[in-house]
């Protein structure tokens, strides 16, 4: 930080956390070094394609922050001052030592087990294991629809205890098509944010287990993935026949032609709700400036290429004939294991 700032008394400051060290085993960062490091912690993210504005990230300083009330209460005011009425800002919050966030992201949708359907599951299957153990917790579970937030598994001094979501703080976005209503009626929606809340920030040799943070969706994750995979909510084959397409064969690349129509009709929708959303052309295009950047700065881009490329045209996107150096470098987020695996 302080080379990168060209910021004066650097031997200070490593003489006083010396100092701090020895006499209680570890030190504290200043707001404005855990600042910079969750910054830079995103600029390090290997797996991130949108790492351009590293630089915009707030950094709320919540380590004075360790009850389960009060945790859970700067939760609902990060979803709400991320959101932003819809102009989503990056956004983490960091709190105190011995809490911890179980949900993997604030906002997920439920997973019920219900025999004779498609698939067998009712809601995101991704989140079946998250989902039973949180009935082991005492959850009742929700209304039974296909979107259903789970409640949050917050832990502090060792102690869980579930809250359930405000619904001003889960804002979703209900997907339509520009020119197909039949898309529209398949009553698929998607959270606006996407908020990680199960990975620790590591910086300067600290880890720092609770430190949520958000900035903006892809319309791929949601609609090439989330929406899109045969093990997540597998709408492919729905969208295809609401958009009238020949499922008989293969060759008639129907998969491929809903896909398309399910990625338009998510951009379409965020941008008619005035939430916003990323395209996979203009963020890849963002990356390249990143790297630009970087390099003018003298520091070597790190990545997961197979992390960068979009699951949907790929090789039209300006990432797809890039190679990349993938070693990790601190500061940057670390996933525990969950507690329910
Ligand atoms: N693919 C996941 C979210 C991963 C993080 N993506 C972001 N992060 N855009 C999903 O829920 O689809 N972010 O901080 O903006």
């Amino acid at each position: 930080m302080y080379a990168e700032r060209a910021l004066e008394g650097l031997d200070d400051r490593l003489r006083a956390v010396r100092d701090e060290l020895t006499r209680t085993g570890s030190y504290t960062l200043s707001a404005g070094e855990l600042e910079y490091g969750g910054r830079v912690a995103w600029r390090n993210s290997t797996r991130c394609v949108g790492r351009l504005y590293w630089e915009a990230l707030e950094v709320r300083d919540l380590r004075h922050v360790t009850a389960h009330e009060e945790v859970f209460a700067h939760l609902c005011a990060h979803l709400e001052d991320a959101f932003h009425g819809g102009h989503l800002r990056p956004l983490m919050s960091v709190f105190g030592p011995g809490v911890r966030v179980h949900n993997p992201q604030l906002i997920r949708y439920a997973a019920y087990r219900q025999p004779g359907t498609p698939g067998g599951v009712v809601g995101d299957p991704a989140n079946l294991a998250l989902t039973d153990w949180l009935r082991t917790l005492g959850w009742a579970g929700g209304p039974g629809t296909p979107f259903d937030v789970l409640p949050l598994a917050i832990e502090s001094a060792g102690q869980l205890r579930l809250f359930t979501l405000p619904p001003q703080a889960v804002q979703e976005v209900a997907l339509t098509h520009p020119d197909c209503p039949a898309v529209g009626e398949l009553g698929l929606r998607w959270h606006a944010l996407p908020v990680i809340s199960d990975m620790s920030l590591e910086v300067g040799g600290l880890s720092l287990a609770c430190a949520p943070f958000s900035g903006w969706y892809v319309q791929t994750e949601i609609a090439a993935r989330n929406l899109a995979d045969a093990d997540r909510y597998d709408q492919l084959p729905a969208v295809a026949r609401a958009l009238g397409l020949d499922t008989s064969r293969e060759r008639t690349l129907w998969r491929d032609r809903a896909l398309v129509e399910l990625n338009v009709a998510t951009l379409h929708s965020f941008e008619e709700a005035g939430v916003k959303i990323a395209d996979h052309h203009t963020v890849t295009r963002h990356f390249r400036r990143f790297e630009e950047r970087e390099a003018r700065a003298g520091r070597e881009v790190r990545a997961k290429w197979s992390w960068l490329i979009p699951p949907l045209s790929p090789a039209t996107t300006p990432v797809w004939g890039q190679r990349y150096k993938s070693r990790e470098e601190s500061p940057n987020f670390v996933r525990p294991p969950a507690r329910w695996e």
